[in-house]
C-alpha cells in the first residue's frame, strides 16, 4: 500500500494475534467479548472446516480457469493469474457455494452466543477476487453499512491460504478507541457515501485514503496483518479502521466478507438484498464513476478538519 514495501512481521506492519479463546466453546465468549472490546478484531484461527474452505476454493477456482483467468499452464488449485489477462473476474454474490458455507458452517451459532440473542447474516456477501496490484484502501465499514444496528460485526474470510503479500486484510489497532481517533470516527466514519457528494480517496467511494503510514503517522495506532491459512476468519465492528494490503504475488487473493448483527435490530437495507450495484448503492456507484458532482475526499478532509498536510490522498506516498 502507498508503494512502500516492508518486511512483515516487521516495524512499519506487525501481526495480528490469536485471541486464544475457542470460538466454538460456549464457555469463552466473555473472553472473546473482552478481546473484542481491547482489541477492536478477534483472528480466530481455524474457526471454519479447513477442507470445507478448500472445497469451496477449488469451485471458484474452476470457474475462473473455465473463463481464462487463470495460468493456463498451471494446477488451478494454485490461483495463479493468466498473465496475458489483467484485472479480475466478479463473482456473483448470491454464488450458491459460497451462501452454503456461510449456512453450514458455525457463524450463525457462535454470533448467536457472541449476541447473546439470535443472529443474521446479510445476505448481500461481497466477494473479493483481487488480481497482482489489487488492494483495498483504508476505511471503516460504518461507512459502507451504517444506517442498521450498532452491534454489527464484520467477517473477513480467505478462501485457501492467504499470506500477508498476496494482499491480506490489515486492521489499524487502536482505531476504535484511541481518543487520537475520535474525530475521524465523527466526521469520516459517519459519513454515508450514498447520501453525501464525496468520492473518497483515489475516487473509491468512501475509501479514506491508500497510505497507511499517514494514517498512523498521524492519528497513532499500528497496522496489524497476518499470514491467513484456510479457515481462519477475522472479526472486527464498524469502527476498526482497516484495508486490504496490496497483492504483491501472480497469485489470486479471494476472499468474503460478511456482515453479522442481532436479528432483532434494525438492518442496512443496502446489504439486505443482492440488486444489482447499481440499483442497491446507487449514489455510491455514481460518484465513483464520476456520474454527479461530487467533491473529493482531499475537500471533505479539509471540511472535517483532517486534511493531509503532506501529500494529497491521490498522490504517490
Ligand atoms: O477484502 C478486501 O479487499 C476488503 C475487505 C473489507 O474491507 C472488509 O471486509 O470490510
Amino acid at each position: 500500500m502507498s508503494g512502500r514495501s516492508f518486511a512483515f512481521p516487521g516495524d512499519y506492519v506487525g501481526e495480528l494475534a490469536d485471541c486464544g479463546a475457542d470460538p466454538h466453546d460456549p464457555g469463552a465468549v466473555q473472553a472473546l467479548q473482552v478481546a473484542m472490546q481491547r482489541d477492536g478484531y478477534l483472528l480466530l484461527r481455524g474457526f471454519a472446516d479447513r477442507e470445507a474452505v478448500l472445497a469451496t476454493r477449488r469451485i471458484l477456482l474452476q470457474q475462473m480457469a473455465n473463463d481464462g483467468w487463470l495460468a493456463p499452464d498451471d494446477e488451478p488449485d494454485a490461483g495463479r493469474s493468466n498473465p496475458e489477462r489483467r484485472g479480475a473476474p466478479a463473482v456473483d454474490s448470491e454464488q450458491p457455494a459460497i451462501a452454503g458455507f456461510y449456512r453450514e458452517q458455525p457463524f450463525l451459532p457462535f454470533f448467536a452466543r457472541y449476541f447473546g440473542e439470535a443472529a443474521m447474516i446479510y445476505p448481500k456477501i461481497l466477494t473479493r477476487v483481487k488480481n497482482t496490484g489489487g488492494r483495498t484502501g483504508v476505511h471503516f465499514d460504518n461507512v459502507y453499512i451504517g444506517r442498521g444496528s450498532p452491534r454489527l460485526l464484520s467477517c473477513w474470510m480467505p478462501w485457501g491460504d492467504v499470506s500477508a503479500d498476496q494482499g491480506a486484510l490489515a486492521i489499524c489497532s487502536g482505531s476504535h478507541d484511541l481518543a487520537s481517533f475520535a474525530r475521524l470516527r465523527d466526521t469520516y466514519g459517519r459519513h454515508d457515501p450514498d447520501r453525501e457528494f464525496i468520492q473518497g480517496a483515489d475516487n473509491a467511494a468512501g475509501h479514506f485514503s491508500f497510505h497507511l503510514h499517514e494514517v498512523t503517522e498521524r492519528f497513532g495506532g499500528r497496522w496489524l496483518t497476518a499470514d491467513f491459512r484456510a479457515g481462519d476468519v477475522l472479526i472486527f465492528p464498524p469502527f476498526t479502521m482497516h484495508c486490504a494490503l496490496d497483492n504483491t504475488t501472480d497469485r489470486f487473493r479471494i476472499s468474503s466478507d460478511t456482515r453479522f448483527q442481532p436479528a432483532a435490530d434494525a438492518t442496512d437495507a443496502r446489504f439486505m438484498t443482492n440488486l444489482e450495484p447499481r440499483e442497491a448503492l446507487r449514489h455510491r456507484y455514481r460518484v465513483a464513476d464520476g456520474e454527479v458532482n461530487a467533491i473529493t475526499m482531499d475537500e471533505a478532509r479539509a471540511k472535517w478538519g483532517l486534511e493531509d498536510t503532506r501529500h494529497g490522498l491521490s498522490g504517490a506516498g
